[in-house]
């Protein structure tokens, strides 16, 4: 015989007035033991309830919104042989398998199914309501007031649960679909009329007939529709997009986890539920959150991030007075991505030192005219003599941030600007050419630039990079890193200044350097070894030699 028993709140731990975000069971509901009949969130922590025992669910003695303590009473619970029958009972309502029927008469109680349609119930005063989210996918076992789809209007956002546990057989609707009340959202096969997978009976053979029944078994378990059953099931026509909504699928979450996860731009799918059943929790959010901050992305290959960045307002900027729009060159299209990417990518710091070039610039302008020995020119030797002895700054990091790349060669970028844009032509072998051969090179580079002449070639397979305003002005700049180069040198214009030599005040050329290098590479350390050891080479180019 069937007992009542009710489901009181158990001892939770610190928590009190917790609040019922969902109920997972409705009247006459056939549940498990340790099944998941209720949601609880507090601001700390989300529960869910178990039915302590199996049975038939009476009566749910809460609603959604409720604050429950300890021994608060949630639910009423039918228990016993008798009350699992009644339930089969209950659900034996439907369509007719005939031939099932009759050979098994003793699962007819159980063999009788139907695929029904979830239509859209009254929602109020809107309609034409976007579907911004699908929960569910075919194949899920799904239980009743389950969310099945989230609606979302400029004022409102809705959740539709699901009238009754069931299989999902067939979705309706897609992710920008708008829907009005009694539109068809789904097909479902309720659950009642489907055995737990760990009950099901083995496939039947063909020639299977009643004698071949135990009849004292037989009655206990409901039965999984057999193929017969399953053709008389409408078949919906698969959206194009259902198989990206099954395999990117959402785990299980309550609303306020999903609206936690949208506030913070977090995709559900990539976050792996430790709840009951896979649920993802507050918590889960949180560590995924905090593990794609701390890891970032390693290597220089980054394909895609975890948030999407908040779109900037469009503004129209004729309101203001009049204006032109025309289109961006397409040299900065090209180079703004990539500037983007590495400045989004790569962990700047900036080192800046100065260079006393007074004995340079005195050394280069005494030189005859035929080839203009630019301070370009004695910059990338002094750089390629730099690397070779501090290899690090023209390594690169392979793509997994596992390994450095080192180079045997010392080729130089050196950044041009051109009426289009910027461009970085790539000088070869800096370290085997003289300032001559450099300074012809530079000229010849940086005209090609300028006249939109370079081939890709030499556009490629630079390890450092130069970037020199010091013929326009400045004192100091940031530049950004080339990845995957991990340095790139920004001279800014030299300028005479009082320099203390230990006894008085000389006037000295000094030359302001900016070395950017990726902290994933570079150390702060070897960063001012480096803009050191520049300004002692270009202090003294009798250096350059050694
Ligand atoms: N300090 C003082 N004077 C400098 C100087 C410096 N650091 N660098 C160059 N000058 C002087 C030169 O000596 C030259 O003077 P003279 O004609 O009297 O000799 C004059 O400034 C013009 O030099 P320049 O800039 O034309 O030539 P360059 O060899 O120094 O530079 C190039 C060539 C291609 C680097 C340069 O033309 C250029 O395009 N610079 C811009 C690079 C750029 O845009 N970088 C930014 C990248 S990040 O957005």
């Amino acid at each position: 015989m069937a007992t009542i028993e009710e489901i009181v709140l158990p001892d939770i731990g610190d928590f009190a007035n917790v609040e019922v975000i969902e109920i997972l069971v409705v009247a006459g509901d056939s549940v498990q033991a340790e099944q998941s009949v209720l949601t609880l969130e507090s601001d700390k922590a989300t529960i869910e309830i178990p039915a302590p025992r199996a049975g038939v669910v009476q009566e749910v003695l809460v609603k959604i919104g409720d604050k429950v303590s300890q021994g608060a009473r949630l639910i009423t619970l039918a228990v016993g042989d008798e009350a699992q029958a009644t339930a089969l009972e209950q659900v034996a309502v439907v369509v007719e398998t005939p031939a099932v029927t009759a050979e098994l008469p003793l699962v007819t109680a159980t063999a009788k199914t139907e695929v029904i349609s979830v239509i859209l119930p009254d929602i109020g005063d809107f309609s034409d309501v976007p579907v911004v989210e699908i929960l569910i996918a075919p194949g899920d076992s799904i239980a009743a007031n389950q969310s099945l789809l989230t609606l979302e209007t400029d004022k409102a956002t809705m959740e539709v649960p699901a009238p009754q546990a069931g299989i999902v057989e067939d979705i309706a609707v897609k992710i920008g679909d708008t829907l009005n009340p009694g539109d068809l959202l789904l097909m479902l096969r309720p659950l009642e009329q489907i055995a737990p997978a760990s009950t099901l009976p083995p496939p039947l053979p063909e020639n299977f007939s009643s004698k071949d029944t135990n009849q004292n078994n037989a009655i206990s378990l409901p039965r999984a529709p057999g193929e017969a059953e399953r053709r008389q099931a409408p078949v919906l026509p698969r959206p194009a997009d259902m198989t990206a909504i099954a395999t990117g699928r959402k785990p299980h979450a309550s609303p306020t986890v999903r609206r936690f996860a949208r506030e913070l731009g977090v995709d559900l799918a990539r976050v792996k539920g430790s709840g009951a059943k896979g649920r993802a929790t507050k918590a889960d959010v949180q560590g995924f959150v905090k593990k794609a901050l701390t890891q970032g992305n390693a290597g220089g290959g980054v394909t895609s991030q975890p948030f999407a960045l908040p779109a900037a307002p469009e503004v129209d900027y004729s309101r203001f007075g009049a204006i032109e729009v025309v289109d961006l060159p397409r040299i900065k299209k090209l180079s703004g991505r990539h500037l983007h990417r590495c400045w989004l990518t790569v962990p700047h710091v900036t080192q800046f030192d100065q260079a006393d070039i007074t004995e340079l610039e005195a050394f280069r302008k005494s030189q005859p005219h035929e080839v203009k020995l630019t301070l370009l020119a004695f910059l990338l030797k002094a750089v390629a003599v730099a690397l070779q002895r501090m290899p690090i700054l023209k390594a690169s990091l392979s793509s997994d941030g596992e390994q450095l790349i080192f180079k045997q060669f010392t080729h130089i970028g050196v950044a041009v600007d051109t009426p289009n844009g910027l461009l970085v032509p790539v000088v070869r072998d800096v370290d085997r050419k003289n300032l001559t051969v450099l300074a012809r090179e530079l000229t010849e580079l940086s005209a090609k630039a300028r006249d939109g002449k370079l081939a890709p070639a030499e556009l490629q397979g630079g390890c450092f990079s130069i970037s020199s305003l010091g013929g326009i002005g400045g004192t100091a700049f940031t530049p950004i890193v080339n990845a995957p180069e991990v340095a790139i040198l920004g001279v800014s214009r030299a300028a005479m200044q009082p320099v203390w030599n230990g006894t008085e005040f000389v006037p000295r050329l000094m030359l302001p350097l900016s070395l950017s290098y990726d902290h994933r590479v570079v150390d702060g350390a070897d960063g001012a070894r480096f803009t050191t050891l520049l300004a002692q080479l270009l202090g003294d180019i009798r250096r350059l030699l050694l």
